[in-house]
């Protein structure tokens, strides 16, 4: 006896807070990406002089004309690691720019290790013939917003990067999942009852042309081909589950971030579903109150190679989605592996806090939490590349996370190689 409802008799409740559409207007010059970084700058210290802490934040140029012990909020126009004794970052704002020395006697100085080029930061310090010597790094920071009330037994599957039409496309994991999903898998039972929604936070399928040799690894060279082969999969999973999905780095899309959602004419058998709601990156959704902020990921590969102590691991990648939202960006680099639209409003920055931050395109899974906030990484369902072997990236195929939305318990479940 059942005396909760089971998910199929759950109506949807799917609230788009923040989604880029394909009409983004593009200014693609100098100029744009002044726009661009301005609104980035503006929109971050909002938020920081939000709090009680930042209220007496000068200008750099009023900072240098008669501070003495001041604090500024600027973006990172660069860094430089002095050896052990000093880093050095010039920060800059509409006003102007000013290089902040901090000394490894400095409590900052940990801090400014972490610090990456292009992101919002604050500092407080003290001025002397121009230079700022910082005494406090100040990051954006975030916590988890408030739960939301009598929240319905639901359940959120999140998965990522299946890349159908690469020849390594792991099919035979993917359809036990999906047999699980019809009930037909003895494990978790209850659990699939409640399952209502699945998230594909990118990369549904391997693309065309995305890296130099691709064609030697692909089973179907076409787009079109890829894409009906992947709604060939999703039409089987019972139609009372709604299939959430954003691009990816292999989708069809416009390869820079924001992702505008995948073009709908290489898709059009998956738009044609009545339960998939195909989405840009980033997503930021409610489902019966719960916050996700969903994003493939590609500015992951940045924050490795940058941030100290990040790396292909599991924690590596979870302690580089906890450094995105404490600067609270999704892509803080400039100029690295993840190009960006230059668009007049920055749709990068996290203004508004999730419940869960979902992100994919590193293929390993990871699990973890920032104040309050959920992280999953979701892994793969594509083996080892020839790319990957080189780099050394273990991917971690066929693990799903199971989120259930009334209390965020979260369940791991393998479906990789079935008897
Ligand atoms: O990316 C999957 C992971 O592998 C991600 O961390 C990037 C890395 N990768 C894979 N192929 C390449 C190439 N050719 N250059 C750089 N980095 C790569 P995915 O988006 O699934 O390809
Ligand atoms: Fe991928
Ligand atoms: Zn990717």
């Amino acid at each position: 006896m059942r005396l909760i409802p089971k998910a199929s008799e759950y109506e949807e409740e799917i609230r788009v807070l923040k989604c880029p559409q394909q009409d983004i207007v593009v200014k693609a010059s100098v100029d744009g990406f002044r726009e661009y970084f301005l609104d980035r700058l503006r929109t971050l210290r909002r938020i920081m002089l939000g709090r009680g802490d930042m209220y007496d934040v000068r200008s750099i140029a009023e900072a240098k004309r008669e501070g003495e012990h001041v604090k500024i909020v600027g973006l990172v126009y660069d860094k430089r690691v002095l050896g052990k004794s000093a880093i050095v970052l010039t920060l800059e704002d509409e006003t102007g720019m000013v290089d902040v020395v901090v000394t490894n006697a400095s409590r900052a100085f940990v801090k400014a290790m972490d610090v990456l080029n292009d992101s919002c930061i604050g500092i407080e310090g003290r001025m002397k013939n121009g230079t700022l010597y910082a005494e406090d790094i100040i990051f954006p920071d975030i916590k988890a917003p408030p739960r939301p009330h009598d929240v319905p037994d639901l359940s959120v599957v999140l998965i990522s990067d299946l890349h159908v039409g690469s020849k390594m496309f792991f099919e035979k994991s993917f359809r036990h999942f999906i047999k699980w999903l019809k009930g037909e898998v003895d494990v978790a039972r209850d659990l699939v009852d409640t399952v209502k929604y699945i998230i594909i936070a990118g990369d549904l399928v391997d693309g065309v042309g995305i890296y130099p040799g691709q064609d030697k690894e692909l089973l179907l060279s076409s787009l079109y081909k890829q894409y009906e082969a992947l709604s060939a999969f999703l039409s089987e999973i019972p139609d009372h589950i709604e299939i959430i999905v954003i691009p990816g780095n292999h989708d069809a899309t416009v390869h820079a971030v924001p992702y505008v959602p995948i073009f709908r004419e290489y898709a059009e058998p998956l738009y044609e579903m009545p339960n998939v709601h195909v989405f840009g990156d980033p997503l930021f959704i409610e489902l019966h109150g719960v916050k996700f902020l969903i994003s493939h990921g590609r500015s992951l590969d940045d924050i490795i190679s940058a941030l100290p102590g990040a790396s292909f691991s599991q924690e590596g990648i979870i302690k580089s989605m906890r450094h995105l939202l404490k600067v609270r960006h999704l892509a803080p680099i400039y100029g690295g592996k993840t190009p960006i639209i230059p668009l007049d409003k920055d749709f990068l920055v996290i203004d508004e806090a999730p419940h869960v931050f979902h992100m994919g395109h590193v293929h390993v899974y990871g699990v973890g939490s920032y104040k309050g906030i959920l992280l999953v990484n979701t892994g793969t369902w594509q083996g080892q590349t020839a790319y990957q072997r080189t780099m050394g990236i273990e991917p971690t195929p066929g693990v799903v996370a199971v989120v259930r939305l009334s209390d965020m318990r979260t369940s791991v479940l393998n479906f990789h190689n079935p008897a």
